[in-house]
């Protein structure tokens, strides 16, 4: 285990140097220090001459969104690959980073390990039981955040990063430190120092902490003035009860495809609902369509009529139209082929061929 931090650049630095594909993974459900740790180390890479890849096998829908913005944002800069695609470049001569975790189930490679040449463990928190096997790790409880530790490696080795880059790692710091009120030394504040001076920018990063409120709102709003639930059987105490949310006022409103499947989740915790779908514009005549269910309602088959797909309780799908309300009403009529106490409706020839909803 390496001990200080000048040791962890001089160890970082020949390690990155003797491998060639450098894999650099966060923890999974990333925030803000894991990805800000790895997008700093990814510079750090770039700045020794070799090829690195930040792994992220999470499904974008279930992101935090101010993650979700960075990731969006710096989409071009940084390659990003999932679990699969690492897995297939990974050879004899790759290295991979592990930032913001020690602990192997908290990884998407967790099960991966040994398909690396080498694994370098940087990070913050306790070890445990199921702390990965590394040869190297730099583990320090002291440091407020994975991205303090980042930020001294890079300005140690004098490797420069944009201002982008240090605003991920100020937000960081600042989630790990409850804004620098916890857990924090004259050192924290000494690389606060550093990343403001490299451009980082306190009110980009509060702003930053805001996205989930933002999205929050977005779906809330959504919901209150969009939702109308439908009745889909006669039975007086246990009705099955669909609900269809859209912007009923401003039908044109384009959302994020990750919206209207929050929207779906979110009207699914209220009882008495058995399947919930959102749908609405993700761009100009594209409408999207998420939809959820309990045991009621087979969402999946109904989405397959919709020429969409999924799964009984999960479905979803895309339609090419500029007529919302046409969407809508052909989903309310299709409900009826996704109840599933009826027992016949799998093996129902499907007589009724899906229109495709013309556009106007
Ligand atoms: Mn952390």
């Amino acid at each position: 285990m390496i001990s200080n931090i000048k040791e962890l650049r001089t160890r970082l630095g020949i390690d990155i140097l003797d491998h060639h594909k450098i894999f650099i993974i966060g923890h999974n459900s990333p925030d803000f220090d894991s990805i800000a740790s790895c997008m700093g180390i990814y510079n750090a890479v770039l700045d020794f001459n070799r090829d690195p890849y930040i792994v992220l096998d999470d499904e974008p829908s279930k992101i935090e969104p101010g993650v979700k913005k960075i990731l969006d944002k710096s989409q071009d800069e940084y390659d990003f690959i999932n679990r699969e695609e690492c897995l297939n470049l990974v050879d004899s001569d790759s290295l991979l980073i592990v930032c913001d975790t020690n602990k192997k189930n908290m990884i998407s490679l967790g099960n991966d390990l040994d398909k690396f040449d080498s694994v370098f463990v940087i990070d913050h928190h306790e070890t445990g039981e199921d702390t990965i096997p590394s040869k190297h790790s730099f583990i320090s409880l002291n440091a407020s955040s994975t991205s303090e530790i980042v930020t001294r490696v890079l300005s140690g080795l004098k490797i420069p990063y944009s201002k982008e880059v240090a605003n991920y790692l100020l937000a960081g710091i600042s989630l790990d430190t409850k804004r620098f009120k916890r857990n924090t030394t004259s050192t924290t504040h000494d690389v606060a120092e550093k990343l403001i001076n490299n451009g980082a920018d306190i009110d980009y990063v509060n702003n930053l902490f805001l996205e989930e409120f933002d999205s929050f709102c977005r779906i809330s709003s959504l919901i209150i003035n969009g939702t109308v639930i439908k009745k889909y059987s006669d039975s007086l105490l246990d009705p099955i009860q669909v609900s269809f949310t859209l912007n009923r006022n401003q039908p044109n409103s384009i959302y994020l495809k990750e919206d209207y499947a929050k929207a779906a989740d979110r009207m699914m915790k209220f009882n008495g609902i058995d399947a919930a779908f959102a749908l609405g514009f993700v761009e100009p005549d594209i409408v999207h369509i998420s939809a959820r269910s309990g045991k009621r309602v087979n969402v999946g088959a109904i989405m397959n009529k919709m020429n969409g797909g999924g799964t009984f309780q999960s479905a979803g799908g895309r339609i090419h139209t500029n007529d919302l309300f046409g969407v809508e009403e052909q989903l309310m009529n299709y409900v009826s082929y996704g109840i599933s106490d009826d027992e016949n409706i799998k093996d129902e020839p499907q007589v009724v061929k899906i229109q495709q909803i013309k556009k106007r």
